[in-house]
């Protein structure tokens, strides 16, 4: 069974002329081991709830799921791994999820699968606890991932890994690849840690010096970690390692334990060679009957499922309620209350306006989201007070007896926001959850990549972003935002919001929680901002990313300006008016959103004929596309000093910016 996961990846690569060989030829036993012994999954239904999730954190192996997927059963065909790597094929360069079916999370960023894993897994325990009654076990799964060298050289394995042992999270089981060779060769030389001691000091339960190419003894090793997922180990749950010793490329007589086997095709002469050795005399994607049905998990695989829709739909009669809200948390869907938590919302804003933070209108908004929709789980990477990430009654969230969680629903990240990022990103993938995360918004570089992934992959995870730029004063440059609003929203499909006020705030909440193709990131500030006036139309219009917030006459320019910057774009307009120039105020709370809207709200928001000036505490290079004639922004660090003296250094101030459109008027009609 396993030389028919090598010959496929090799040959795979080999017809691409491009790919990796040597993982999957390196762990093929190991996925023997798990995928015809204790990994719950059915190929014909690939997401059905209680599936144990699989993730190939070590995504460079791609051919090794793909070829698992074709001899499971999973609806990936002989024709689908001839088209490994090519344009719009189904078996892409590194697995993405939504591509190809059993696929769970994308991964090829080393690290973060088994970050996602570590998500998924804790979003199984939470769900597990909010659903599982006496006598009704209706979640009750594991979380399996393969890692290599390179996830756990990444630190954010650590961030990870460190918080899955905090936590104790028994079932997730992570089968180490332990090849000792990654790219540059033999990893003696940048690896040497000892990592047995190094998880065993997270807390996990580490299962050691497993020979990697004996199925039996990995299966042994898989069991035994199911058996401590579920009653723990001596009365104590972690999670497990399985650290299996194997030689990349095994199989290969030329390649195997070579760094060259890791990302080349073998070439004609040594597949010959390697074809030889493992007496595999059969064509290129040409699969014996016999294996075939060795591999053939259809049946099991239904056997299993139709066990727990039995129990299910027990549960379903004896609690109906619990039943459908199950159905409707796994599906994505949205209760009616977040219609009532939003009014709610809107309603404290407009009737009792005030000076206050964004940061403190997103709590608000929280107050009224979170006790509504259970789905909503929240957190902070350790700046919980600073953030205001935890709504009232939310608990934090704190390991359990028994391997269980509490029921809280605020959960301290630790210092690790990339580490949270893809974490949140795993709770996604794993449905029944919406993951929001607060950290100051110049610590998003820590995060990025995940939130990329999140973006590429369409999750709704949304990112809480406070101290947004040189609003926060006195921390000083180091803690300044300048550049990140620009380069977030650089990002495909990641929602930027930047509220100027409470009410602004309120519907970038209900935007992010209702988006379910994309991630969101909420741009708050530390400091307080004035709450602006608004029509009801005008409420509606925020949902537009960009609306007229104040409109004149005979406007002779349009001042454009987002979260902080709106109320200084108000004081200007008040200033120019006693200089007899009028202008409009555009708010744009949500760029791309505005940018999804059709073109003639777009040209009624921002017509041909006025000059546009934009307003931003942050770069200047991003407003350009919006035809402006001058920007007043931050082009540099920022200062360590109270904050109103930055904006004034920076000519962030009304009077600036009644200049700076005087200036324009002047230029134009010179
Ligand atoms: C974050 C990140 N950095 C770099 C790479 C490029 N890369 C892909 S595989 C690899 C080496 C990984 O070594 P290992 O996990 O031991 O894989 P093996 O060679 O054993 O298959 C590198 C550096 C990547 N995919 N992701
Ligand atoms: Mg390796």
């Amino acid at each position: 069974m396993a030389d028919a996961l090598r010959v496929l990846a090799f040959d795979a690569v080999q017809t691409a002329n491009s790919g990796h060989p040597g993982m999957p030829m390196g762990m093929a036993e190991i996925a023997v081991a798990l995928w015809a012994g204790p990994l719950k999954y059915n190929p014909v239904d690939p997401g059905w709830p209680d599936r144990d999730r699989f993730v190939l954190s070590n995504g460079h192996g791609s051919m090794l799921i793909y070829a698992l997927l074709h001899l499971t059963g999973y609806d990936l065909s002989i024709d689908d791994l001839r088209q490994f790597r090519q344009l719009h094929s189904r078996t892409p360069g590194h697995p993405e999820v939504g591509m190809t079916p059993g696929i769970e999370t994308t991964t090829g960023p080393l690290g973060q699968g088994l970050a996602n894993a570590v998500g998924m897994a804790l979003a199984e325990r939470r769900l597990a606890g909010e659903f599982n009654r006496p006598d009704h076990t209706i979640v009750d799964h594991l979380t399996w991932v393969f890692i290599g060298d390179g996830c756990l050289m990444e630190g954010v394995s650590h961030e990870a890994c460190s918080l899955a042992g905090t936590l104790g999270l028994s079932r997730l089981v992570a089968l180490y690849d332990d090849n000792q060779i990654s790219i540059d060769g033999n990893t003696e030389h940048w690896f040497a840690e000892n990592t047995v001691q190094r998880f065993e000091a997270y807390g996990w339960h580490v299962i050691a010096d497993i020979d990697g190419h004996d199925v039996w003894a990995v299966r042994q090793a898989t069991e035994q970690a199911a058996l401590w997922a579920r009653e723990g180990r001596d009365g104590v749950f972690a999670p497990t390692l399985i650290a299996c010793k194997t030689v990349i490329g095994k199989g290969s007589p030329n390649r195997a334990g070579t760094a060259k086997a890791h990302g080349e095709a073998l070439g004609a002469e040594e597949i010959e060679l390697t074809r030889q050795a493992l007496n595999w005399p059969h064509a290129p994607f040409e699969i014996p009957a016999s294996v075939k049905a060795d591999w053939d998990a259809r049946e099991r695989g239904q056997a299993g499922q139709a066990e727990w829709v039995k129990r299910f739909k027990h549960y379903q009669k004896t609690e109906p309620v619990l039943a459908a809200e199950f159905d409707r948390r796994m599906q994505g869907r949205l209760s009616g209350l977040i219609d009532d938590a939003m009014d709610a919302a809107i309603d404290h804003a407009v009737n009792q306006p005030a000076k206050i933070a964004s940061r403190k209108a997103s709590q608000l908004a929280l107050n009224q989201f979170g006790p509504r929709l259970p789905e909503l789980i929240g957190g902070s990477a350790d700046l919980t007070g600073s953030n205001l990430t935890l709504f009232e009654g939310a608990g934090a969230l704190r390991r359990a007896d028994g391997g269980q969680l509490n029921d809280g629903r605020h959960i301290n990240f630790g210092v690790r926001e990339f580490g949270m990022a893809a974490i949140a990103n795993g709770m996604a993938l794993h449905g029944g959850l919406i993951p929001y995360i607060g950290t100051f918004l110049t610590f998003s570089d820590y995060s990025r990549n995940a939130i990329r992934m999140a973006a590429l992959m369409k999750l709704r995870v949304i990112h809480v972003f406070t101290h947004d730029s040189i609003g926060l004063g006195e921390d000083g440059p180091t803690h300044q935002a300048v550049e990140h609003a620009a380069s977030l929203r650089l990002v495909p499909g990641l929602d930027v919001w930047r509220p100027g006020d409470e009410t602004e705030t309120a519907v970038a909440w209900q935007n992010a929680i209702e988006r379910d193709d994309g991630p969101s990131a909420l741009l708050l500030s530390r400091q307080g901002l004035a709450a602006q006036t608004r029509s009801p139309a005008q409420i509606e219009a925020v949902h537009h990313g960009a609306y007229i917030l104040r409109d004149a006459a005979e406007a002779e320019a349009v001042i454009m300006a987002t979260g902080s910057e709106v109320q200084l774009a108000m004081q200007a307009r008040e200033v120019l008016a006693e200089e007899g120039v009028s202008v409009r105020i555009v708010s744009m709370p949500c760029t791309s959103l505005f940018d999804r809207q059709d073109v003639t709200y777009k040209n009624r928001v921002l017509p041909h004929n006025l000059p546009r000036i934009a307003i931003e505490a942050g770069v200047t290079d991003f407003w350009w596309k919006y035809g402006v004639s001058a920007v007043i922004g931050v082009d540099r660090f920022g200062e360590s000093a109270p904050a109103g003296q930055i904006f004034d250094l920076f000519g962030l101030t009304a009077r600036n910016l009644a200049d700076t459109v005087i200036a324009v008027l002047q230029g134009a009609n010179d």
